[in-house]
């Protein structure tokens, strides 16, 4: 948008007046945060209406992406950014007295989800609207979001994330929109006069959704589409007999919405989360119908106007709810319900850990949701009916929907969608031929990969500033919104005036990053030093305690020998446990003890630093990444399916160090084996150990010498005050069989570690391989993803220009 300084600075005086009587000088910066806020609402209301008359009027195809998570930081810098008018907004502020960037630490950073997928679909709203892609997200307005993370004496302890206290500038609630949603009673079906059979409910719970909209801006394109969150709430009531009764059901009514589950890979058949699933669902589904009646089209048609993603299984009850719809609310026989409904859907699963496979148990699902559970019955009765003539029964049997007692949510999925995506190549490959194999015999159409991708908006334009003005003074900014243009950077592969600007810009990066850590955690950390950075959940297979392994014996090599000639290193570590996950966080405190005696062992002469910064998440990572040298890429070969902090950190300059697993795979094949670091097993290795049931940990504890005293310390005394921890993971290594093969790549990870040591000895060598990266990042960026999914999947135009 056009905007002038001397205009901006009338309104935000005007509106400072007007909201709170204030004039500047009296304002603090909450006022001045809440009024900035509110100064872009009305900057991007029109494009937002206008937006939506558009969409109306051309009867365009809608996409809604449904997700339980959306990860989408703070919104300030970002908004303004993709209107156009964040270098005048900073500027215009700062005549004002007014420094932007204190302005941004008042808002909290929303922290509607996990990890990897909940920041995926925070990108992917990005992307579609800047990609000019008629696509909304759809999900839950949790009053809090994923934990605080805290840690007391090196333990994870978890504090409540009341991000919505101050209220939240950036959302409208929507009464007038809400829509009802039935739990619970009986249902039975009965014939009308007019001939149909209606179901009839008695007895059900109705529980009020009432969306909140938020603007999701597309980047200096006039493009507003939008978030809808729904919260859960009682329904008004005429008259209110027993108080403390409706006290009662109302506080039960609004835990619907209250938390989000803090697991990000086990998953646990808990009956709230079932609420919550089929409340965003239900809720969603009917909003959406609603808005294709307006256009007075038959429900047959509502393919070629819709379409519905379903992120992970979470919102696997889309299938249902819509059936239950379309035949109990619109009269369609089953075939053609069942049609639309395939056609509508689709589904990109996100993990093969199987103990993150979400399956109800029957009697939850038929005592909450009576006629999903019909419905379900019925759509998996037509499943084996069908198939049952085509495939041997096995094939039927390990495919069903309902299976020892449950239902199984991917199945689900799979069946009722016209489309099952993996996120990475190598995970849809073994989606295909392993995990979901008996699928793809029976639907191999429906299965395609699409690589995940992250927005270079958030990750480099505003994570990263001197590097964007860097790369916008050399190749100009096209890459902007046709990020495989950073290609052109390779011209400057050899040009050591660029190189060394992209050292000084890292080093400043990391010096930035130093003073933060010194100030919050009052460590000294040396910003010559490599930075090697691991940011993630934590979990087993991500292999964290591997990268500890490997500063252990770092730590000794130096004991034993002071002069050792290695780099000086920092390790970053970023990490949440989920609550209930014991063994996560007993390597939480194992890090944090022994960060503690290594950074306080004078005798290393700081060669070594641990840093395990508090309370990862998004606004963390965007002052991480940007100071990274090394990206630990260092999950199991088969486990991770694709990962995302891989590309922002490539993005940045960093260098991968990678075993060939989920996207590393890609992002090899693009930089070339010379720009990466690999080592380990590969997926098929995996395999074969688990076919032969060869793997047998405990002879490389007995035969490796320095995998001998790495492990010995766990339970030696070595490292003070983590005896029950060190037991535990020593016995989980050498007693029962190292799941995740970290004693098995070891030594390659350690080699791997020392070609790091080397090639950062040669900077110019060392920032030619980062130009690179950053070069061949491109292709990770979401805005392709997106538009893959809009052509391939959607079948929705992208670009369809409004301006
Ligand atoms: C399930 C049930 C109950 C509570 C929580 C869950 C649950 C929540 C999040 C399960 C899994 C969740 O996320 C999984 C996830 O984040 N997967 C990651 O997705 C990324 C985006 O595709 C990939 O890059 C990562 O490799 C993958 O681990």
């Amino acid at each position: 948008m056009d905007l002038s300084k001397r205009k901006f600075k009338d309104d935000f005086k005007k509106m400072l007046t007007e909201v709170y009587s204030m004039d500047i000088t009296e304002s603090e910066l909450t006022e001045q945060f809440f009024t900035l806020g509110n100064l872009i609402r009305s900057y991007s209301s029109k494009n937002w209406s206008r937006t939506n008359q558009h969409y109306s009027e051309k009867k365009e195809k809608q996409v809604y992406y449904f997700s339980m998570e959306f990860l989408l930081g703070r919104m300030l810098k970002s908004n303004l950014l993709n209107l156009g008018i964040l270098d005048t907004v900073r500027s215009a502020l700062q005549d004002l007295g007014i420094d932007l960037e204190e302005l941004v630490q008042i808002e909290p950073d929303p922290g509607l989800g996990n990890g990897g997928l909940g920041r995926l679909a925070a990108c992917f709203i990005d992307s579609m609207a800047t990609s000019e892609i008629p696509a909304h997200g759809n999900g839950i307005r949790f009053k809090y979001g994923l934990f605080k993370q805290k840690f007391v004496n090196g333990y994870q302890v978890e504090l409540p994330e009341n991000w919505l206290q101050n209220g939240n500038v950036w959302e409208t609630r929507k009464m007038h929109a809400a829509v009802t949603v039935r739990f619970y009673g009986k249902v039975w079906l009965q014939q009308t006069d007019k001939g149909f059979l209606t179901p009839h409910y008695e007895g059900a719970q109705e529980v009020l959704a009432v969306p909140y909209d938020s603007a999701v801006i597309g980047y200096k394109n006039n493009v507003v589409n939008t978030l809808r969150l729904w919260s859960a709430e009682l329904p008004p009531q005429d008259d209110i007999s027993d108080y403390w009764a409706y006290i009662h059901q109302r506080n039960q009514i609004e835990s619907i919405s209250e938390v989000l589950y803090p697991d990000d890979s086990t998953y646990e058949g808990r009956l709230l989360r079932l609420k919550q699933e089929y409340f965003f669902v239900s809720a969603g589904i009917q909003s959406i119908i609603r808005h294709f009646k307006k256009m007075h089209l038959h429900m047959n048609h509502l393919a070629e106007k819709v379409a519905i993603h379903i992120n992970d299984t979470h919102p696997a009850l889309c299938v249902p709810e819509l059936m239950r719809i379309l035949l109990d609310e619109e009269h369609m026989d089953w075939e053609h319900a069942w049609n639309v409904t395939v056609n509508v859907m689709s589904y990109t699963n996100h993990t093969i850990m199987s103990e993150a496979l979400e399956k109800w148990p029957i009697d939850m699902i038929s005592s909450l949701l009576p006629r999903i559970y019909q419905v379900i019955c019925e759509i998996d009765r037509r499943y084996t009916m069908k198939m049952g003539t085509l495939f041997e029964p096995a094939i039927i049997d390990r495919t069903q929907i309902i299976e020892g007692g449950h239902v199984k949510m991917a199945h689900l999925a799979i069946i009722g969608s016209h489309s099952i995506n993996g996120v990475a190549q190598l995970h849809t490959t073994i989606l295909k031929e392993k995990v979901l194999h008996d699928f793809f015999l029976v639907y191999p159409s429906k299965f395609n990969n699409k690589t995940n991708g992250i927005t270079q908006r958030r990750w480099l334009m505003l994570a990263n500033e001197p590097l964007r003005d860097l790369i916008n003074r050399k190749i100009g900014n096209e890459w902007e919104t046709m990020p495989t243009e950073l290609k052109m950077l390779k011209a400057f592969r050899d040009d050591n005036e660029t190189l060394l600007e992209l050292a000084r810009i890292k080093h400043l990066n990391k010096e930035r990053f130093a003073d933060y850590v010194q100030e919050t955690m009052g460590l000294a950390i040396n910003p010559d030093a490599i930075f090697d950075v691991q940011i993630k959940r934590l979990h087993a297979y991500k292999r964290q305690l591997m990268n500890l392994l490997h500063i252990l014996s770092l730590y000794f090599k130096l004991k034993d020998n002071p002069a050792a000639d290695i780099q000086p290193r920092v390790f970053i570590f970023g990490a949440k446990a989920a609550p209930s996950y014991t063994y996560a966080k007993q390597i939480i405190k194992l890090i944090n003890t022994v960060a503690e005696l290594i950074n306080n062992d004078s005798s290393i002469e700081n060669k070594l630093k641990i840093v395990f910064v508090e309370n990862y998440g998004v606004s963390l990572a965007e002052k991480i990444i940007p100071a990274a040298d090394v990206s630990e890429q260092i999950s199991l070969a088969s486990k991770e399916a694709s990962g995302t902090s891989n590309m922002k950190l490539m993005l940045n300059g960093a260098i991968t160090l990678a075993t060939l697993d989920g996207a590393n795979v890609e992002i090899k094949e693009h930089v070339g084996s010379e720009n990466i670091v690999i080592f380990g097993l590969r997926e098929e290795e995996v395999y074969q150990y688990y076919h032969d049931g060869s793997y047998h940990s405990r002879s490389y504890y007995e035969n490796n010498p320095v995998l001998h005293r790495v492990l010995d310390a766990l339970i030696d005394g070595t490292i003070p005050g983590v005896v029950a921890e060190g037991h535990s993971i020593f016995d989980s290594l050498v007693q029962y069989g190292d799941e995740y093969f970290v004693l098995r790549d070891f030594d390659a990870y350690v080699a791997a570690q020392e070609r790091i040591d080397s090639l950062y000895r040669d900077m110019l060598k060392w920032q030619r391989m980062a130009l690179i990266n950053i070069a061949g990042a491109g292709i990770f960026s979401s805005d392709y993803t997106v538009q893959q999914y809009a052509n391939q999947i959607w079948d929705v135009s992208s670009n369809a220009h409004l301006k």
